[in-house]
C-alpha cells in the first residue's frame, strides 16, 4: 500500500548511473576534447598549405561531428552516439597520422593508443574487434611500405618492432579491462546482496513479527502518506483503533499461545479486509490494532469497518469469559473530510476516545461513526 522507506529516502536523489557508464562518459569527454584539438591543428595546417583540399573538408566534418557529439553527450547523455562518433574520428585521425606522417619522426608510434580508447570505450570484446580492423589496415599499410619509407630504412625489423609494440599495448589494455570488468561484476554482485539485506532489514523494521502487519513505528510515516493521498482525492479519511475484548481473561483461560494464535487470526481478517492501495493495517502493540482507510463517503468507511468487527465475531473463537461467548473486538474511529491541518495525535485521541466509548457501552461495537471531526 504505502511507499517503501527507501523510496522516500531516495526521492530527490538523482537516478543512480551505473559506474561503468560514468567511466565511459568521462573518457569520451576527454577523447572528444583531445581529438577536436588535434583536428583543429590539422585543419589549420591544411588551411595554410592547401586551402581548397578535400582533406580540409574532411577535417571540418570531423570537427563538427566531434562538437555535436560533445554537446549531445553533455545534455542528452547519449553514450552510444558519442562512442560511435569518437571512435570513427580517432580511427580516421590516427590513420591520417600514419598515412601522411609515415615513419618519419616516430609518427607511427601514436597508433599504440588506439586500443586503449577502443577497449575502454567499447569493452573487451567489441574493443578487440575494432582494434583488429584498425591494425589490419595500418599494419598492411606499414608492411607494403617496407623498403619505401625513410628512403628504404623502414625494413622488416622496424615493421616487426612496430607491430610488437602495438600488440603489446593491445593485450595490456585488454587484460587490464578484463580484470576491471570482472572486479566490477563482483562488486555489482555484492551490491545486489547488500541491497537484498537492506530490503529485508527495512521490511523487518516496519513489520510486527507475530502478525506480519505493519508496526507502530511505520504508522506515523504511513499516516502522513495516506493523509496526502486522501487530500489529493478529497476523500473521507479515517483512522481507527481496534482492541480485543477481555483479552486478559482469554489469556488467563486458554494460555498465552492460544492468545497469540487469536491475535494472528484477527490480523488475518484485517489483512484481507484492507487490501486496497488506500488502506493500511497496523499492530499498535499488545492486543491493539489500528487501520487507515479512505473512501468517497463516511458510510462506506463505516460499513467496511463494521464488516471487520462482524468477521472477527464470526470467526467463533471460543471465549467463555466474554459476554458474547466468542472473541470480539471494540473499535473507535475518527473520520475527517477537511485537510487543512494534519495532526496525527489529535486524530489518534479522537479514535481512542471513541474506543473508550465502545468499551463502556458493552464492547463488541464500533463507535465514532456518528460524526465527522476536524483537526
Ligand atoms: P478490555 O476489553 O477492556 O480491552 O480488556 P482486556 O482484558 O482486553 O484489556 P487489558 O488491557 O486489561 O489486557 C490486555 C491483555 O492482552 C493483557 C495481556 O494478557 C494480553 N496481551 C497483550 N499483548 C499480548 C501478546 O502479544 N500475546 C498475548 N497472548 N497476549 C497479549
Ligand atoms: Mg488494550
Ligand atoms: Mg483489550
Amino acid at each position: 500500500m504505502i511507499e517503501k522507506i527507501s523510496t522516500i529516502f531516495y526521492s530527490g536523489v538523482n537516478e543512480k548511473i551505473p559506474y561503468n557508464d560514468v567511466r565511459k562518459y568521462v573518457l569520451l569527454n576527454i577523447l572528444l576534447i583531445i581529438s577536436s584539438f588535434i583536428i583543429i591543428v590539422f585543419t589549420l595546417i591544411n588551411f595554410f598549405n592547401k586551402p581548397s583540399s578535400i582533406l580540409l573538408n574532411v577535417d571540418l566534418i570531423g570537427l563538427l561531428a566531434n562538437i555535436y557529439a560533445f554537446f549531445d553527450l553533455r545534455f542528452n547523455h547519449t553514450l552510444k552516439k558519442a562512442s560511435l562518433i569518437a571512435t570513427i574520428n580517432i580511427f580516421l585521425l590516427l590513420f591520417a597520422v600514419v598515412y601522411f606522417g609515415k615513419a618519419e619522426n616516430f609518427t607511427l608510434i601514436w597508433t599504440i593508443f588506439f586500443p586503449v580508447f577502443a577497449i575502454f570505450i567499447h569493452g573487451c570484446r567489441k574493443g578487440i574487434v575494432i582494434s583488429s580492423i584498425f591494425y589490419l589496415i595500418v599494419f598492411s599499410f606499414a608492411f607494403f611500405n617496407i623498403g619505401v619509407w625513410l628512403d628504404g630504412q623502414w625494413n622488416i625489423a622496424s615493421f616487426l618492432r612496430y607491430v610488437a609494440a602495438n600488440l603489446a599495448m593491445l593485450f595490456i589494455t585488454y587484460f587490464f579491462e578484463r580484470s576491471f570488468e570482472s572486479a566490477h561484476k563482483e562488486l555489482a554482485k555484492n551490491r545486489d546482496i547488500e541491497q537484498r539485506y537492506i530490503s529485508a532489514l527495512e521490511t523487518a523494521s516496519i513489520t510486527d513479527p507475530l502478525t506480519q502487519l505493519y508496526n507502530r513505528r511505520y504508522l506515523d510515516l504511513a499516516f502522513h502518506e495516506q493523509f496526502l493521498k486522501a487530500k489529493a482525492h478529497q476523500s473521507y479519511f479515517a483512522f481507527f483503533i481496534l482492541d480485543l475484548d477481555n483479552f486478559k481473561a482469554f489469556n488467563d483461560t486458554y494460555g498465552h499461545i492460544a492468545g497469540d494464535n487469536a491475535l494472528k487470526k484477527v490480523a488475518d481478517v484485517l489483512k484481507e479486509s484492507m487490501r486496497r492501495d488506500a488502506d493500511g493495517a497496523f499492530r499498535l502493540g499488545g492486543e491493539e490494532f489500528a487501520g487507515i482507510l479512505m473512501a468517497d463517503s463516511k458510510e462506506k468507511i463505516c460499513r467496511s469497518v463494521e464488516q471487520i468487527r462482524k468477521k472477527i465475531e464470526a470467526l467463533g473463537i471460543k471465549h467463555e469469559k466474554n459476554p458474547y461467548s466468542v472473541l470480539t473486538i471494540s473499535i473507535g474511529i475518527a473520520i475527517i473530510h477537511d485537510f487543512k491541518v494534519e495532526d496525527f495525535d489529535k486524530m489518534y485521541k479522537i479514535a481512542d476516545k471513541a474506543l473508550y466509548d465502545a468499551k463502556h457501552s458493552g464492547r463488541n461495537t464500533l463507535k465514532g461513526c456518528d460524526k465527522i471531526s476536524t483537526l
